[in-house]
C-alpha cells in the first residue's frame, strides 16, 4: 500500500467558514495566533493533516493549509496557495458570492490551480439552491465550471463525511507531484523552538530533501544542512515533493531568513531580478472600474511568487497598455531577486496592495534587457530547448534550462534527439542552435582559408587570433568549434590551426632572400651573423620565421640563428670532444669547434636542456 501526498489550501470571503471546516475534517483548529482566537478572524496561514482512503485502498495525505479571506490579509493568502494541489474554495449560504470570493478565485486561476471542490458552508443558515446556482453562474467559463459543490455545516455536521469523500476521490484521480529533482521549498514560516534551533517550512515542490543534506537558501545564498526534517509532526528521512515539510537547519539565526525565501539544492542556478515574463489579467476585471483600469509601461506592483512578495516595475516591448481580458509579454525589474524558474506562475497586485490586478508566467528567470522570450512550448522540453538555444545561440548544458520544470535527464535525452535530428549541434559542455553554430563553423573556415590564401609561408592561423576575429567571448565555445572543426579538415598544432592539407611555401618574391639568408648562415656555419644582421628588412624577417617554423633553422637565443644541419653537427662534435678529452669548458669547446663565445653559451644551454650535457662547475660533461 502506498502513501501520495497532496496539498490543499482553502480559499473565500472572510467569516464564510473556512477555518471551521478544516476543524471539522481534521480535529485541529487552524487559527493559532492569539490574535486570531481574539478577534476570531484568520490572519496568517494555518495547517492541519487529513488522511484519508482512495476508492482504490490508496492511502493519500493532504496537508490543508488554511488560508485568511479578509481583505487585509490577501497576501498571506497568496503565500499559502502558490504550489497546491487543490483548492477547497468555500461559499457561505448566507453571504453567497462576496468580493473575496472573487478576488480569490482569480488568483488561483492565475497561479494555474486546476482542481477545486467547493464547499457552500453554513447550509443550515441559507438558501442552498439559490446559492448553488449563484456559485454556477460565478464558475461558468472558469476550470472549476465543473467542480463539485457539497452544502455543509459544521454546526449539524451536514454534508462534512461527503466533503471527505468528494476530496479523496477528487485527489485520487491526480498525479502526485512530478519529481525532477530540483526541490524547491518556499518558506512560508521560520522560528526557533528551544534546544532545536531555527525551522523553516513550507510546501516542497519538484524533488525530495533529506536529513543531513546540503542546501542552500535563497535569495541570501546561504549554504548550510539539514539537521532533520518533520511533515506534520512525524519525523522523517526524507521529504517529498507535495508535502509540507519543516526542516531543522544548521548554524542559523532567526533574523537571516524571512518568508518567501527559497531552501533548495546547490547547482539549479541563481536568483534573478529581471524577469520576462507574459503578464495576463482576467476578464473579469472589466466589472470593477477601478481595477480594471489599463496597466501602464513604468507601473510599480507587487509580484507574489512562491511565498514571496517583491515591489517591480513593469516594461512592455513596446510602449503600450495591457487591458483587462488581455495578456502582453512584459520584462520586470524587481527591487529584490527571487529564485524563479520557467513556468512558473505569479500573481500581481497594485502598489497600494487594495486590488489583484494581473498574474503572470515567467518565460526567462535570466532575461535581460534586450531579448524577447518565447510563449510556445513551455510545457515541452523540446520546444523550449529550440526557443532558448534560437534565442541566445548556445549554451553550457549544465546550465541550460536548469531552472526549468525539466530535470536534467529529460533535457539531456532531449538534446541528444534534438542532435539527432540535426537542430543541435552539441559537445561535451556545449549545446548550440544549429544555424548558429553552421554560421560561426562557416566564419572560421572562411578566415582560416584566408590566412592562408594572405600568408602561405605560415604554418595557420594562431588560435588568440581566430577568437577574436570570430569574437566568441566564452572560452567554451571556441574550444568546442576548434574541436569540431578538427574533427574535419583542420588540424591543431600547439596553438595554431590550419587546414589539414596546408604546406606552408615561401612565395616567389620572397625566394631570393631566402637565398641570401641561407648563404649568410653558412658563411661561417659554427659562427653565423646575428639575427639582427640577418633581419635586415620586413621581408628578411619573414622569411627567418618561415624558416623556424618549418624547422629549417634553429634559433638557439633571441639572437642566434642555426641552420639545422649545423646545429645537428656542433652537437655531434661537442659530443665527440668530451668523450675524448674529458668534460670540457666553454672557451675549450668554442676553440675546438671554431665558433664563438656568443654561440657556444646558448648552444651548450641548449644542449643541457636537451639532455645531451650537464653542467659542473665551469664545465660541460655528457649526461
Ligand atoms: N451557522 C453556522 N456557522 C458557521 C458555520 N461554519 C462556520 N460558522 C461560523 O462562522 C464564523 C466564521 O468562521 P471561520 O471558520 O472563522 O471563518 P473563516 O472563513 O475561517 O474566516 P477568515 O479566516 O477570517 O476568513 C464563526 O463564528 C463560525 O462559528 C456553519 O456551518 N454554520
Ligand atoms: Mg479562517
Amino acid at each position: 500500500m502506498t502513501t501520495r501526498h497532496f496539498i490543499i489550501a482553502t480559499a473565500g470571503h472572510v467569516d464564510h467558514g473556512k477555518s471551521a471546516l478544516v476543524k471539522a475534517l481534521t480535529g485541529t483548529d487552524p487559527d493559532r495566533l492569539p490574535e486570531e482566537k481574539k478577534r476570531e478572524i484568520t490572519i496568517d496561514l494555518g495547517f492541519a493533516a487529513l488522511n484519508v482512503a482512495a476508492p482504490n485502498g490508496d492511502r493519500i495525505h493532504a496537508g490543508i493549509v488554511d488560508v485568511p479571506g479578509h481583505e487585509d490579509f490577501v497576501r498571506n493568502m497568496i503565500a499559502g496557495v502558490g504550489s497546491i494541489d487543490l483548492a477547497l474554495f468555500v461559499v457561505a449560504a448566507d453571504d453567497g458570492w462576496m468580493p473575496q470570493s472573487e478576488e480569490h478565485l482569480q488568483i488561483l486561476s492565475y497561479l494555474g490551480v486546476q482542481r477545486a471542490v467547493i464547499a457552500l458552508t453554513k447550509s443550515d443558515l441559507g438558501r442552498i439552491d439559490v446559492v448553488t446556482n449563484q456559485i454556477r453562474k460565478q464558475l461558468l467559463g472558469t476550470t472549476f465550471a465543473d467542480s463539485p459543490i457539497i452544502p455543509t455545516s459544521v454546526r449539524t455536521g451536514t454534508g462534512i463525511e461527503k466533503l471527505v469523500n468528494t476530496l479523496a476521490t477528487q485527489l485520487a484521480r491526480m498525479e502526485p507531484q512530478r519529481d525532477i529533482c530540483k526541490p524547491r521549498l518556499f518558506i512560508d514560516r521560520v522560528f526557533t523552538l528551544r534546544g532545536i534551533g531555527t525551522v523553516v517550512t513550507g510546501t516542497l515542490t519538484g524533488g525530495s530533501l533529506h536529513r543531513g543534506q546540503q542546501i542552500v537558501v535563497f535569495p541570501i545564498d546561504l549554504d548550510t544542512r539539514i539537521r532533520s526534517i518533520q511533515s506534520h509532526g512525524q519525523e522523517l528521512q526524507v521529504a517529498q515533493p507535495g508535502m509540507r515539510t519543516a526542516i531543522n537547519l544548521s548554524d542559523l539565526n532567526l533574523d537571516q531568513i524571512r518568508r518567501g525565501d527559497v531552501v533548495t539544492l546547490p547547482g539549479h542556478g541563481a536568483p534573478t531580478s529581471t524577469l520576462i515574463v507574459r503578464l495576463e489579467r482576467s476578464p473579469r476585471l472589466k466589472e470593477d472600474k477601478t481595477v480594471a483600469r489599463p496597466l501602464k509601461n513604468g507601473l510599480s506592483i507587487y509580484v507574489h511568487h512562491g511565498a514571496s512578495r517583491v515591489g517591480a516595475r513593469i516594461r512592455f516591448h513596446e510602449n503600450g497598455l495591457l487591458e483587462a481580458g488581455k495578456e502582453r509579454i512584459a520584462h520586470l525589474k524587481l527591487a529584490a531577486p527571487i529564485f524563479a524558474f520557467i513556468g512558473d506562475r505569479f500573481v500581481v497586485r497594485d502598489s497600494s496592495e487594495r486590488h489583484t490586478i494581473a498574474g503572470g508566467i515567467v518565460l526567462d528567470p535570466d532575461g535581460d534587457k534586450e531579448s524577447l522570450a518565447s510563449t510556445v512550448g513551455l510545457d515541452d522540453v523540446n520546444s523550449l530547448l529550440r526557443t532558448t538555444l534560437a534565442r541566445h545561440g548556445f549554451a553550457r548544458r549544465e546550465s541550460l534550462l536548469s531552472k526549468s520544470r525539466f530535470s536534467a535527464d529529460e533535457i539531456s535525452a532531449a538534446l541528444i534527439n534534438l542532435e539527432a535530428s540535426g537542430e543541435v549541434f552539441l559537445s561535451q559542455h556545449i549545446a548550440a542552435d544549429w544555424k548558429f553554430w553552421r554560421k560561426r563553423r562557416a566564419q572560421a573556415i572562411d578566415f582560416i582559408d584566408a590566412a592562408h590564401h594572405k600568408s602561405a609561408e605560415r604554418p595557420g592561423i594562431d588560435l588568440r587570433e581566430l577568437r577574436s576575429a570570430l569574437g566568441i567571448q566564452d572560452m567554451e565555445v571556441f574550444e568546442s568549434l576548434v574541436a569540431d572543426l578538427c574533427e574535419g579538415d583542420f588540424v591543431r598544432k600547439g596553438s595554431v590551426i590550419s587546414r589539414a592539407s596546408h604546406r606552408p611555401t615561401l612565395p616567389t618574391h620572397l625566394q631570393p632572400a631566402e637565398k641570401q639568408i641561407r648563404e649568410a648562415l653558412l658563411r661561417q656555419p659554427f659562427d653565423p651573423p646575428s639575427r639582427k644582421t640577418i633581419e635586415s628588412d620586413a621581408q628578411a624577417r619573414q622569411v627567418v620565421r618561415f624558416l623556424i617554423e618549418n624547422g629549417d633553422v634553429t634559433a638557439l637565443s633571441l639572437d642566434v640563428l642555426l641552420l639545422r644541419e649545423n646545429f645537428a653537427r656542433m652537437k655531434s662534435q661537442v659530443t665527440e670532444f668530451i668523450s675524448q678529452n674529458g668534460p670540457a669548458t666553454v672557451s675549450q669547446l668554442r676553440q675546438a669547434l671554431g665558433s664563438s663565445r656568443r654561440v657556444m653559451v646558448p648552444l651548450l644551454e641548449r644542449l643541457d636542456r636537451d639532455g645531451v650535457t650537464i653542467r659542473a662547475g665551469d664545465k660541460r660533461r655528457l649526461r
